[in-house]
């Protein structure tokens, strides 16, 4: 293919699932990477200030959250193998015509942050069966967060198969020709003085994430927050070190939806060696109830996690 760097020896995610995936969450996960593949060409063509998105001839578009939903939707339907899909956008359980596995997505996440140019990504969780809910994140056959950012990749987990795998779109700038080719595979996030603090303002009235914000600072550690939770996390693997927080207070509650965020990105930290935590255990053993359920969530080593259990907890 013209345009495309070469990357020897390293798998596609085609050839990838192959070997590491049974059919049918192969074409649900081919059907999630293609349409990151389309976001992301949609997020560097779309001309987007925070409430629409222009075409290259000036015409006003979806605002570009719901194109990236329409995109997912699409893609869903097309692999044949998605019986029900949700997303944050539109958080009810959807027929999509196959049968074999249900999908949970936050298409863009980080969209108020967009028109500022950081990174944002997609996030999707891959459920066996018909339910998105009276399921939790331990059942989950796959998941995964795109990150669009100077460059773009999945970083993705599967049941079975140890380690968070990350993928790079190799590609010649059009939404037709890119290859997703593996660049790493992350297993341990071990010690390292680096915090993502999200929701800041809950230290104002919990004093659990006061005191841990203050301990952060005084043991100097290194401050790497961009406002874009899939970016922020994603530090973690890349660096393999590091915690990512969002607590609530009674005066900013939990923002982070457990099915289409906190969940699948538990489940890849989790596996790529880290740990993930709701204040007293793994956002994995949360039972999702509704779809629209919120919590509190903390990210990375099992130190920092730790320390957050125990400073942070669950007071509220
Ligand atoms: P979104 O799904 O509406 O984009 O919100 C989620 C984002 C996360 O990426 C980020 O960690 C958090 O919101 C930041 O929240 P805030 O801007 O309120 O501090
Ligand atoms: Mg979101």
């Amino acid at each position: 293919m013209p345009g495309l760097a070469s990357a020897p020896g390293q798998p596609t995610i085609e050839s990838w699932l192959l070997d590491n995936s049974e059919k049918k969450l192969s074409k649900a996960v081919l059907g999630l990477f293609s349409a990151c593949k389309e976001i992301a060409y949609k997020i560097r063509t779309a001309s987007c200030d925070k409430m629409a998105c222009f075409n290259e001839f000036g015409d006003e578009q979806l605002a570009i959250d719901i194109l990236a939903n329409n995109v997912l939707f699409q893609n869903l339907k097309d692999s044949g193998v998605v019986a029900t899909a949700s997303s944050e956008e539109t958080p009810t359980e959807d027929p999509m015509g196959g049968e074999g596995y249900s999908v949970a997505f936050d298409p863009l996440d980080g969209s108020s942050i967009i028109d500022t140019n950081f990174a944002v990504g997609t996030i999707f969780g891959v459920w066996p069966g018909s339910r998105l809910t009276g399921i939790t994140g331990r059942e989950l056959a796959a998941s995964g967060i795109a990150v669009y950012g100077p460059r773009t990749t999945i970083t993705f987990a599967i049941d079975g198969v140890e380690g968070a795998h990350e993928f790079l779109l190799v590609d010649d700038f059009t939404a037709r020709h890119g290859q997703w080719i593996k660049t790493n595979t992350f297993t341990s996030i071990g010690e390292g003085k680096l915090y993502a603090p999200g929701n800041l303002r809950a230290t104002n009235d919990n004093p659990g994430y006061d005191a841990l914000h203050k301990y952060w600072l005084q043991n100097k550690y290194q401050l790497r927050y961009t406002g874009g939770m899939v970016p922020d996390v994603n530090q973690i693997m890349v660096k393999g070190k590091g915690v990512f927080v969002n607590p609530e207070s009674p005066s900013a509650k939990a923002k982070l939806r457990l099915l289409y965020e906190v969940a699948p990105i538990g489940y890849v930290i989790e596996k790529a060696g880290g740990a993930s935590s709701y204040g007293a255990g793994s956002v994995l053993d949360l039972k999702v109830y509704k779809t629209e359920d919120r919590t509190q969530v903390a990210y990375g080593s099992k130190d920092e996690v730790k320390r957050f259990e125990e400073m942070v907890g669950t007071k509220f």
